[in-house]
């Protein structure tokens, strides 16, 4: 992969407003960063993947969880953060040799633009034209797309995910934003906002269930709520995280518990007591179609409540 020049995307994008500053650096395993600061907040996102790997509250703790054991290594995903699940959701649906959950991920995204709101809120947009990748992914996913993640901070996170369809043939996508929540403790976690909705359970055969109270995770939690565009919030009994979204229509909710956790091995000891993944999505079901030149955006706002 070769990373643009750390320099170059300081000489064209770098900021320094007053109390608001956006430049660029080497970050774990030598993949570019974007560091971002302002007075409500400070985040960093990695260029592999457009993926966000800190975000900060001026008055809280760490928001997003990375495992301690997580891989930084060119095209490889990194565990934790928020991975962009993108041109596909989960396994491919015909062709098990291509990588789970698409390939946006592990790809090296371009800045496309950066910049201060009125109300001082840092914003940066990152950009993956399918027409620039590898032969490889190109061999995956011919049809001509452009995606952009654009992120902006202030008091929330915002992060809208938006597909273009350049292509003269409609585009099936499925997609999430992938965020791992860091958490006090996963015996005291509640996920509310899904009550009633149906899911289909991954950890007992994608059987279909109906969601019965807030959201218990006492052993392996992997499900994919369809059809619901609700507000969700994720409850450790130390605070409240607020998600609003637009644009999806499938939550996923996945814990690995400790034994898959083990087999994983990015995981970490214990790590999967301090995290919990709210996967704003269209999956499964919930299947978007781009028509040629078609648009779509998925967003999703996350604050304490
Ligand atoms: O979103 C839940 C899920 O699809 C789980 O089934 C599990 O595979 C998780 O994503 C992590 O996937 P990854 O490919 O990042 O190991």
């Amino acid at each position: 992969m070769n990373s643009p020049a750390i320099g170059e995307l300081n000489d064209e994008f770098s900021i320094q407003d007053g109390n608001n500053s956006l430049h660029f650096e080497n970050g774990t395993g030598d993949i570019p960063v974007a560091v971002i600061k302002n007075e409500q907040a400070k985040a960093v996102i990695s260029l592999q993947g457009a993926q966000l790997l800190s975000w900060v509250p001026a008055a809280g703790d760490e928001m997003i969880w990375v495992s301690p054991d997580a891989c930084f290594m060119p095209g490889k995903s990194v565990r934790g953060g928020v991975p962009v699940c993108w041109p596909w959701f989960g396994a491919h649906v015909s062709n098990p040799d291509l990588p789970a959950h698409g390939f946006a991920r592990t790809s090296l995204w371009r800045v496309a633009d950066v910049g201060v709101t009125i109300t001082g809120e840092s914003e940066i947009t990152f950009r993956l034209d399918s027409r620039t990748l590898t032969d490889a992914v190109q061999a995956m996913w011919p049809q001509a797309t452009t995606l952009d993640l654009s992120l902006t901070l202030g008091t929330s996170l915002q992060l809208a995910l938006t597909s273009t369809n350049h292509s003269d043939q409609d585009m099936k996508i499925t997609q999430a934003l992938h965020t791992y929540f860091a958490i006090d403790d996963i015996a005291s976690t509640l996920v509310y906002g899904l009550e009633g909705r149906d899911y289909l359970d991954k950890s007992d055969g994608f059987s279909r269930k109906t969601q019965d109270g807030p959201v218990v995770i006492n052993t392996e939690v992997d499900r994919v709520y369809l059809q619901t565009a609700d507000d969700v919030m994720i409850d450790d009994n130390k605070r409240k995280i607020l998600i609003k979204k637009q644009g999806s229509q499938t939550t996923v909710v996945w814990n690995p518990w400790q034994a898959v956790a083990e087999k994983m091995g990015d995981l970490g000891k214990d790590g999967y007591r301090k995290m919990v993944c709210v996967e704003s999505a269209n999956a499964a079901d919930d299947v978007v179609v781009l028509e040629p030149g078609g648009r779509h955006t998925l967003s999703v706002t996350y604050s304490l409540g």
